[in-house]
């Protein structure tokens, strides 16, 4: 047993739990909830927050309303907006790390390197070469979190100071610089939207146009807050009253169905907001997208286009085709003078719990039982890998959700399986080759009628260009995060 084990208290089945994100966090709350406190959580980083602790640039916010966007255990009357801004969300699981004490459990600067599963436990190494071994393996290693700097030619000889959105250098000043922006995501919009505010000028370089579904800006103030404070009746209303329930079955019913209604409306608000805030023509033509409304992941701005239309803001439309020590060049020979980039390109959406090593039943490897792809049953089981659950894994609804609402539904589905382990009825669970198999053809087939699939690029598809994300309804999660399939479960004995 390793020291940090041999210090936790042997109260329970040891989980390991990787990152101290939301979901990891969640995880242990869960655990001490139940009395449960022999669980260590690894993180890598120094601090809690996960995406909200890597993420710092300008503009930051969540596309979800922020009292969805909380733990349906730890509502929070304080939010300053209907929408947060990250700062708030990092200081929200700062607040929550306090409150549950959940620090001490926590071993920071500590990357996982390896986990291997022994037939009863897995052993975790750690990358300076500790060790720990539990029962239970939590992925909480989050989505995007792995930077894509795109392949830019010549980025690298850029003589000013760039970095990828997610690793935001604050140490440069930027009031009265000529920036660059490079991506045209939720990232890059949200980027352009606060720069233009200090910027002397902002390019944004738009490889493809968005729709910008528009946001809604409403403050709290501090009587909203009192309010809450006094009767979470009313923040129960923003998360479940109807107005909660038609954004979610609006969106829910739009993705799975290119026909209906709903999209119809999505589609509607999107083109209105277009048509009443753009004004130049030629600005219009070049935001103006070819393709049909959430089929890439929906942009929630309130300021976007404001911001675009401002005189020291520039859209270039063009290709780029190299970056020089001074700036930008298109292929059209533009040359765009600049003395920082923000590189807005994305993550690399297939890398999951990797680059760390996991090692299941018999010594597979993970990366290789991945080799087509990464897929997970229902979104949070592998064959093989016992007893390790994969947060908001591959084929999870990751649409513009609260994920916390989502890692909340995942933890309720893979407690139901740990109790089969904490009853001495298996030592191991995974789902079988024949249910996973099963899912995913389902999946598949259902996912290519999504609008995801309706004829545009984004982070959602995966190789083959099938859209790799939740392609039910919400509800139907739901139910079947309540109600595991047993039957479609392996269990496997100590002696195995
Ligand atoms: P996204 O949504 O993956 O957006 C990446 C953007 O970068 C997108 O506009 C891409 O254009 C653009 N891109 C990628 N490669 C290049 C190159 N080589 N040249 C020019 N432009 C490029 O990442 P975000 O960080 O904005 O958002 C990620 C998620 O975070 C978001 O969905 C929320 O969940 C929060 P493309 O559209 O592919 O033509």
């Amino acid at each position: 047993m390793s020291d940090i084990a041999a210090a936790a208290p042997q109260n329970s089945l040891r989980h390991i739990i990787i990152g101290a994100g939301m979901s990891g966090m969640l995880s242990a709350i869960k655990l001490i909830e139940r009395g449960e406190t022999n669980f260590t959580i690894y993180e890598k980083g120094d601090s809690v927050g996960g995406t909200w602790r890597e993420n710092t640039y300008p503009g930051l916010a969540c596309d979800t309303p922020a009292h969805t966007y909380t733990y349906s255990f730890a509502y929070n009357p304080d939010w300053n907006a209907f929408y947060a801004s990250g700062n708030e969300i990092r200081a929200y699981f700062e607040s929550i790390a306090d409150r549950y004490d959940l620090r001490k459990y926590i071993q920071f600067n500590t990357e996982i390197g390896s986990a291997k599963w022994d037939g009863t436990h897995w052993n975790v190494t750690t990358k300076d070469g500790k060790t720990d071994r539990g029962e239970i393996l939590v992925c909480a290693t989050g989505v995007l979190h792995v930077p894509v700097v795109a392949d830019i030619p010549g980025l690298k000889d850029f003589k000013g100071p760039w970095f990828h959105s997610a690793r935001w250098d604050h140490s440069v000043p930027l009031a009265g610089k000529r920036v660059g922006v490079i991506g045209s995501g939720s990232t890059g919009v949200q980027i352009v939207s606060a720069l233009v505010k200090e910027c002397a000028k902002v390019v944004h370089f738009q490889r493809t146009a968005q729709w910008i579904f528009p946001s809604l800006v409403r403050e709290f103030t501090e009587e909203d807050k009192a309010a809450f404070r006094a009767d979470p009746t009313k923040i129960d209303e923003i998360r479940f009253g109807p107005e909660a329930f038609e954004r979610r079955n609006r969106f829910t019913t739009a993705i799975i169905d290119v026909n209906s209604p709903e999209l119809a409306e999505i589609q509607a608000i999107c083109e209105k907001n277009f048509e009443d805030n753009v004004h130049d023509p030629v600005l219009k033509e070049k935001l103006r997208p070819n393709y049909l409304a959430a089929c890439k992941r929906m942009i929630f701005s309130s300021d976007y286009y404001d911001a675009i239309q401002q005189p020291n803001a520039y859209l270039e439309a063009g290709s780029i085709d190299r970056v020089e020590a001074n700036g930008v060049r298109m292929k059209d020979g533009t040359f765009h003078e600049l003395d920082v980039i923000a590189v807005c390109t994305g993550f690399d959406v297939s890398k999951f719990v990797r680059p760390m090593k996991i090692y299941g039943e018999d010594g597979l490897d993970l990366d290789e039982y991945w080799a087509k792809g990464p897929s997970a049953y229902y979104a949070v089981t592998v064959p093989h890998f016992p007893n390790m659950l994969l947060y908001n894994g591959p084929t999870g609804p990751v649409g513009n959700f609260s994920l916390i609402d989502i890692s909340e539904f995942q933890w309720l589905y893979f407690s139901q399986l740990v109790d089969l382990v904490r009853q001495g009825k298996a030592a191991g669970f995974y789902p079988s080759e024949a249910a996973h198999a099963d899912y995913m053809a389902r999946r598949n087939e259902q996912a290519k009628n999504t609008v995801f699939a309706s004829g545009c690029k984004s982070w959602y598809l995966d190789a083959d260009g099938i859209p790799a994300v939740w392609p039910w309804s919400y509800a139907h999660f739901e139910e079947v995060m309540r109600n595991p399939k047993f039957e479609d479960y392996v269990l496997t004995s100590a002696a195995a």
